[in-house]
């Protein structure tokens, strides 16, 4: 798929660009030609994380669920939210990620931890894991392409982690960055020009709320690569690509950073994002959704429904 491949920087790829039936029409489109193989993973790949990760880390699942946050629709089957993912490192091919993502080692790992601290460090994803206390929630997960699921992460408050990162005063913002291995992940070299390695941004009210939190698992078990193994920020009031994966490096600063998406396209998909029906994104509408696994639309909600827990951070 050359045309998707070979695309100047500031164009946005196919699936970010697109709202989703065009994307799901190309996709037929393709199939018809005989050129749109979809990546299936076999058996009981979807959730298989056991032979790849240490026994420290799998005997933390299952956690306890917090009945705190409910959910008003029913949960997504890992299946399906496994087969439609974004995680342009791997490919922009929603269902090709989890193959093509099944290789990756995501043990050993380390957190670095830098710009406005106390003291830089490295954290090892044992020793951060250990001092943790895990727990599942429930969230509904709105992606800016207007499709929505709702999945159970398993993880811990983003604050909890902030606070022993021991950020100084002036630091008035969170950045977070990505995993870079342009070796395994092919999208990576198949998007030159894109920015990489991703990187996201908060503000620290942002980053402190009670809702943002740091994933490490899903369905009950550790989270698979094509989720974002083995640690990834899940904020679920913002569109999804305010959700990085697979996190190697978190920096405190004093300005607002540039993001990926917005570095490549500002007015798309500027730095807050939060989920809004009433601000139709450029080249489509925000006020529904298709919940994924189904031909369900939805309506949107408001801060994806999180208005209780966020609004008074935008007044
Ligand atoms: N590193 C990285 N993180 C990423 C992305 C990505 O391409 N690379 N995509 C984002 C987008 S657009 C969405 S919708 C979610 C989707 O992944 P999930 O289904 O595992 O939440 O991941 C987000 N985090
Ligand atoms: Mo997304």
């Amino acid at each position: 798929m050359p045309l998707v491949y070979r695309r100047r920087a500031w164009e946005m790829a196919e699936a970010m660009a697109t709202p989703e039936e065009v994307y799901l029409n190309r996709r037929k489109f393709m199939a018809m030609l005989g050129l749109g193989a979809i990546g299936v993973v076999g058996g009981s790949g979807w959730g298989a994380t056991a032979a790849t990760r240490p026994a420290w880390e799998m005997s933390r699942y299952p956690a306890k669920r917090n009945e705190k946050y409910k959910l008003d629709r029913a949960l997504s089957e890992e299946r399906e939210a496994g087969q439609w993912i974004n995680y342009y490192e791997y490919t922009v091919h929603k269902s090709r990620v989890a193959t093509l993502a099944r290789k990756f080692k995501p043990t050993p790992w380390a957190i670095q931890i830098g710009g406005l601290v106390k003291k830089e460090k490295t954290i090892d994803l044992e020793d951060l894991l250990k001092r943790m206390t895990l727990e599942e929630r429930l969230y509904r997960h709105r992606c800016v392409e207007a499709w929505s699921m709702a999945v159970p992460w398993t993880g811990f408050p983003l604050k909890d982690f902030i606070d022993l990162c021991d950020p100084l005063g002036s630091a008035k913002f969170v950045r977070f960055i990505s995993v870079s291995r342009p070796e395994e992940m092919p999208g990576m070299r198949e998007q030159p020009g894109y920015p990489w390695p991703y990187f996201e941004g908060l503000s620290m009210t942002e980053a402190t709320n009670e809702l943002a939190m740091m994933v490490c698992g899903i369905y009950g078990h550790a989270l698979p690569n094509h989720h974002g193994a083995p640690i990834r920020v899940v904020v679920p009031w913002k569109y999804g690509y305010k959700s990085p994966k697979a996190i190697v490096r978190v920096e405190f600063v004093e300005q607002q950073p540039l993001t990926f998406w917005s570095q490549l396209q500002p007015v798309e998909y500027p730095f807050e994002s939060n989920v809004n029906p009433n601000v139709p994104h450029p080249r489509w509408s925000q006020a529904t959704e298709r919940v994924i696994g189904t031909e369900r639309r939805v309506k949107t909600l408001m801060y994806n429904g999180y208005g209780d827990y966020v609004a008074h951070l935008y007044k």
